[in-house]
């Protein structure tokens, strides 16, 4: 039996998408040598309800220097943490000599108002490249996996942090436990632990099943956050719905005891129960939702193709790795993906190998269709392409189910 990350309950299989890639491994066409595949399976605990991946891929084959995701390449994204950066210089870090420690500080998207604001900071990641981007906007950054020793060490050299930050990492770190224990040492008495990820409940109300993959270790509830929480000897105090990643919560942690929790946790909880995210029916549903799209989208392609069109993807997210290799979408039925991250550019995507192309040739000339992988960015994506949609083209989405745009 497997046992929960978590809290040590049994976990019940109830989601299985096969053989998988890494989804950040954009291959170098010069080197197509051995991919790491893996099963990409998930249960959730019968005793805690976290939704958990069954099998761990190893970080360092997830997280290498060179991880190409950039967080500043959406204008959307850039505003969300520029307003996160604002709220917590405005109610956290507001004593003498306040410390703020990120947890995945990327390329710097949510740090640089903080240093620009003259307070006492740092990142830590393990995506040297990355960092090497946020150092050059006069961030600091260790280059290296946060764990409790990382954490020890932070704290001997700079004292406790007032706010931990983290933003779409703390679900893909298996070993939580790890994490909490360094939250404890690095953490003041009254310091908050705030970090935000996708949301479950959207996950399986809007069928977004290609927010699994793995990196997403966790897929977070608020119920499942609490008790996470709790089981470390911390309590949830905060909970904030956000549209950023089509759905994630914010959630404020902080020591059990330390805080009041706010009124919108209990609130929060209470519209989460009618989402049944404890019971093995919610995930039969999903289940059978996920396959639908699959033959849905793959039939909508086959025919396009029949009838002569050509088709492309726009976005080669790290989500699209799922939809790629569940579903069978190779270069036949999608030419091209276009992406405006540089170190993804001439590459191919994981697993089913699609060319990745600079977003300046989609237009050269213009597709029949265009299959939105980002589809979390259409807004933004839509906007920049308008010409696209003038020029007779049309946008597949696959969220929340098939259909065009
Ligand atoms: O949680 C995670 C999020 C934050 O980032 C990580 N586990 C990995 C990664 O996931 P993703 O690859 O699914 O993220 P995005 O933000 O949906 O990726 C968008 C992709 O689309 C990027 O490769 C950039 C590209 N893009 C583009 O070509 N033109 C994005 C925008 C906004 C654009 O205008
Ligand atoms: N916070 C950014 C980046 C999210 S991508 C955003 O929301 O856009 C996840 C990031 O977490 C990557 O840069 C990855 O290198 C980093 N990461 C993964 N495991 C980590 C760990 N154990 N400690 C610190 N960073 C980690
Ligand atoms: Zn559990």
């Amino acid at each position: 039996m497997l046992r929960c990350r978590v809290c040590g309950g049994a976990v019940r299989e109830c989601l299985d998408f096969g053989r998988q890639p890494v989804s950040s491994a954009f291959v170098d066409p010069a080197h197509t040598g051995a991919e790491l595949f893996f099963r990409l399976a998930v249960g959730f605990c019968t005793s805690c309800t976290m939704v958990q991946q069954l099998e761990e891929v190893p970080r360092d084959e997830m997280f290498r220097f060179d991880y190409p995701y950039r967080s500043s390449g959406s204008t959307v994204m850039r505003k969300h943490f520029q307003q996160t950066a604002r709220q917590l210089l405005d109610t956290e870090l507001t004593g003498p000599d306040p410390f703020a420690v990120e947890i995945g500080s990327n390329d710097g998207i949510l740090l640089q108002d903080i240093a620009e604001a003259g307070v006492r900071h740092l990142g830590v990641d393990p995506s040297g490249e990355a960092a090497e981007v946020a150092r050059a906007k006069g961030i600091r950054v260790r280059v290296e996996f946060f764990e409790e020793s990382t954490a020890r060490a932070i704290r001997a050299e700079h004292g406790p942090a007032d706010v931990i930050f983290s933003a779409n990492t703390i679900s893909h770190i298996a070993y939580i436990d790890s994490i909490f224990r360094g939250v404890d040492a690095l953490l003041a008495p009254n310091g908050v632990f705030v970090f935000e990820d996708r949301y479950l409940g959207d996950i399986i109300e809007h069928t977004y099943f290609d927010q699994i993959y793995d990196e997403h270790f966790y897929l977070f509830s608020i119920h499942s956050v609490q008790a996470m929480a709790a089981q470390f000897g911390f309590a949830l105090v905060g909970a904030e719905r956000l549209p950023v990643h089509g759905g994630a919560v914010r959630y404020t942690v902080a020591r059990a005891g330390a805080r009041r929790p706010a009124p919108e946790v209990a609130e929060l909880l209470a519209r989460e129960r009618e989402l049944g995210l404890g019971l093995p029916e919610t995930y039969e549903r999903f289940a059978a939702n996920i396959r639908r799209t699959r033959e849905d989208l793959l039939a909508l392609l086959r025919r396009l193709r029949a009838e002569g069109h050509r088709i492309v993807g726009y976005g080669a997210t790290q989500k699209s790795a799922t939809v790629a290799n569940y579903c069978g979408i190779g270069p036949d039925l999608v030419s091209a993906v276009y992406d405006s991250t540089r170190e993804k550019q001439g590459r191919l995507t994981p697993g089913v190998h699609i060319p990745v192309l600079p977003p300046e040739e989609f237009g050269a000339p213009y597709p029949a269709y265009a299959l939105l992988f980002a589809w979390n960015h259409a807004e933004e994506i839509m906007a920049k392409e308008r010409q696209f949609r003038e020029s007779g083209g049309r946008w597949i989405l696959y969220v929340p189910d098939v259909h065009i745009v």
